[in-house]
């Protein structure tokens, strides 16, 4: 089976109050962890935002994306372990929050992993009755994206969480 060359992953932080964290993001994906970071200040209330690790090629032209921190040690790619699609079922696709204290939680809207094997091979993202989410330390850390999206091609699921993200950062405060 095809390696995985890249992912592409949108995180869509709630507009609720008190949704943002400055705690810290993981992607487990294929039996691994990747730190979900930039050197912005992520994860802020009503902030969304595309992240990429390895090379998936992006389509739709100009986009939010924005490559993670310490790409080295994130890329599905790693000479260490480079990732095989074949294996993508065996474990589940999850984010796990971090927080920063005790105190810290995240409401997390939505989010899309896009998965590439040099073409779109699989997209992962919550099941359809999900609206959003908090993670913290009194309530749980790990949301699974349980549903899975192969039909279709990635264009029109881009295109649907792009237009998702942009009606939740127009809706009111
Ligand atoms: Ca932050
Ligand atoms: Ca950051």
């Amino acid at each position: 089976m095809p390696q995985i060359s890249g992912l592409l992953c949108q995180i869509i932080t709630g507009k609720i109050s008190g949704a943002g964290t400055d705690g810290d993001i993981f992607l487990g994906l294929c039996g691994r962890e990747f730190v979900i970071d930039s050197k912005a200040d992520d994860f802020e209330r009503g902030n969304w935002r595309e992240y990429i690790l390895g090379d998936p090629p992006i389509p739709n032209g100009p986009t939010p994306s924005i490559q993670v921190n310490n790409p080295e040690f994130n890329d599905p790619r790693s000479e260490g372990f480079p990732l095989d699609s074949v294996n993508l079922d065996r474990s589940p696709v999850y984010l796990r929050f971090e927080p920063k204290d005790r105190d810290d939680n995240w409401n997390l809207a939505t989010a899309v992993i896009l998965v590439y094997t040099n073409s779109f091979f699989k997209a992962f993202m919550p099941p359809s009755e999900f609206d959003n989410l908090w993670l913290g330390q009194k309530m749980g850390k790990v949301l699974f994206l349980t549903k899975e999206f192969v039909e279709g091609g990635d264009t029109p699921i881009l295109k649907r969480v792009r237009e998702l993200a942009d009606k939740i950062s127009k809706m009111p405060d």
